[in-house]
């Protein structure tokens, strides 16, 4: 089984290399080295974040492209960030949010209003020049984010209190023409977000807000990627610079011992109302100025959630967003009843799809039921149903979980209700595994020699801190090198006791706040 499917990624390998298969690498290795983008002869364990995410071309979900940092969604991928998107997109309706679509272009003129937060973001703006042979009068810039695209028409549709709140969202794509290192789903120059931009009469409903969403973005991770995440507030140094807070979802990747920016929701203040002009008629009759939100998660979703689940076998899918829970795979025997066998998988498959499980069969003739056991595993889907001769005969089916590989003997009967209780338990122990694993990272320190210590452990450090944009800066400078700054990632909203006197590990001045600090995305 595990020659067969080695064989298909070689010949796939050596066909793209010009090569043999008798030049073949071990299966392992095999995973990671697909394409030349990202061999790297680095040794196994500084390998091992690339490995990870190298299966997401075998596993189907991404394909890669001619243009450098973009990439191709397939269906495997594309699906899970439909269930995302229609849970997050009824959330908000329920918020009374509405759906809007602005156009991907902006001129130059209106990109530039902003200009005193765009300027550190200007080398990542994509511009047309062209149309056919001839030059553009002025280049159009492609939105990288639609503050300036939308808030000129925040401004002529406000004019009095009635008008508030305004609260729009749009799905669609941005382009930033990232220079590091692009990596699937993590960093492309190209991705899918929600993008959320609201206005209000008062602070107050903005910060209600804020953390609203921020709970919406939560439960994606938790509740569907089963991600554990830590929410709090990003330090002036990392906020958005246009804004007045950012608070996030942080993730955690325990093989990299990277921290990642999961998802973020911002107050602006008022910022961009002075900016664009955005006041309103008070019930008071008084002119006043609009308090703005804005927030998105994108398909980085996706990158975490291969990260934090994937294993030696390719992806490991929460049943939650698998667009196939279930997979049925007969599995014939010589002279055994194939058509029974054939028949079995077939009712197997309609019961659980009336019970509203996803679940197919895959009876290619031209594959063995061993080359579809490891076929199904890479693509991570969380159940396989095996049905052979001795199940057939017995009115059972054999279930073999991916995330442990259980393997349990259920009576036809009891089908739907053990395999939806088994689809549960996954989807529950997959989020347990991984905060297990993400809490046995968190390292509380107090002295700069600990912090040291325990990045070069790769963990996730919690420390206490002056809350001084100087002092972080001075962090990221002393821990400069091959693997890239610390930096603060966030100070959690749930803040352990910080006793009188404590000092930051890092000035040794008085202490504010507890934050966690690492290396990141
Ligand atoms: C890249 C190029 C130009 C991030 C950029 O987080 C502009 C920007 O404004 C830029 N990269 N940003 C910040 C985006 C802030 C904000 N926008 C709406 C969000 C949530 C959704």
């Amino acid at each position: 089984m595990r020659r067969a499917l080695t064989a298909r990624f070689c010949a796939s390998f050596n066909s793209w290399r010009g090569g043999s298969m008798s030049e073949c690498p071990p299966p392992q290795v095999v995973l990671f080295v697909l394409y030349s983008e990202f061999v790297d002869l680095s040794p196994w364990p500084a390998k091992m974040p690339t490995a990870r995410l190298r299966v997401v071309v075998n596993g189907e979900m991404i394909e890669y492209y001619d243009i450098s940092g973009c990439y191709i969604l397939r269906p495997w991928a594309m699906s899970i960030w439909e269930v995302m998107q229609t849970f997050f997109d009824a959330e908000i309706k329920k918020m009374k949010i509405k759906n809007c679509y602005f156009p991907l272009f902006v001129s130059s003129g209106v990109l530039q209003k902003e200009k005193d937060h765009i300027e550190g973001f200007a080398p990542e703006v994509a511009w047309v020049t062209k149309s056919g042979e001839s030059e553009l009068e002025m280049p159009i810039a492609i939105r990288p984010t639609s503050e300036t695209v939308m808030y000129p028409y925040f401004s002529k549709w406000i004019r009095g209190h009635r008008d508030l709140p305004l609260r729009l969202n749009q799905w669609c794509n941005v382009v930033r023409w990232e220079f590091s290192n692009p990596t699937p789903f993590i960093r492309s120059r190209e991705f899918l977000w929600q993008e959320g931009h609201t206005a209000f009469a008062t602070k107050e409903e903005a910060d209600t807000e804020v953390l609203d969403i921020l709970e919406l973005y939560r439960r994606i991770y938790e509740e569907f990627l089963a991600v554990p995440v830590i929410k709090g507030k990003k330090s002036e140094h990392e906020k958005f610079a246009g804004g007045l807070y950012t608070t996030t979802v942080e993730a955690f990747v325990p093989n990299t011992g990277r921290g990642v920016q999961g998802a973020t929701s911002h107050c602006l203040g008022q910022n961009f109302a002075k900016m664009f002009e955005i006041n309103f008629e008070n019930e008071k009759g008084e002119k006043a100025m609009v308090w703005q939100n804005s927030w998105a998660y994108t398909t980085r979703t996706i990158g975490v959630m291969i990260m934090v689940h994937g294993d030696d076998k390719g992806l490991v899918l929460p049943p939650k967003i698998a667009s196939v829970q279930v997979i049925v795979i007969p599995v014939p025997y010589k002279d055994a009843n194939t058509q029974g066998i054939f028949d079995a998988c077939d009712a197997t498959v309609k019961s659980l799809n009336e019970a509203g499980i996803r679940a197919e069969t895959d009876f290619r003739d031209n594959y063995s039921p061993g080359w579809k056991y490891s076929h199904w595993e890479l693509k991570g889907v969380p159940l396989r149903i095996e049905i052979g001769p001795k199940d057939l005969a017995n009115n059972q089916v054999r279930a073999v979980r991916r995330d442990n590989s259980a393997k349990i003997d259920i009576p036809m009967a009891d089908l739907v209700c053990q395999v939806k209780d088994m689809l549960d338990n996954i989807q529950q122990s997959l989020f347990d595994v991984a905060k297990q694993k993400r809490d046995a990272c968190i390292q509380v320190v107090h002295t700069w020699e600990e912090f040291a210590e325990a990045l070069s452990q790769k963990k996730m450090i919690l420390a206490p801190w002056c809350d001084e944009e100087e002092v972080e800066k001075d962090v990221k400078t002393r821990t400069k090198g091959d693997m890239g700054a610390a930096k603060s990632l966030c100070s959690p909203f749930d803040q352990p006791a910080l006793p009188e006197g404590t000092l930051c590990f890092a000035s040794g001045k008085p202490a504010k706040k507890w934050t966690y600090w690492g290396r990141s995305y």
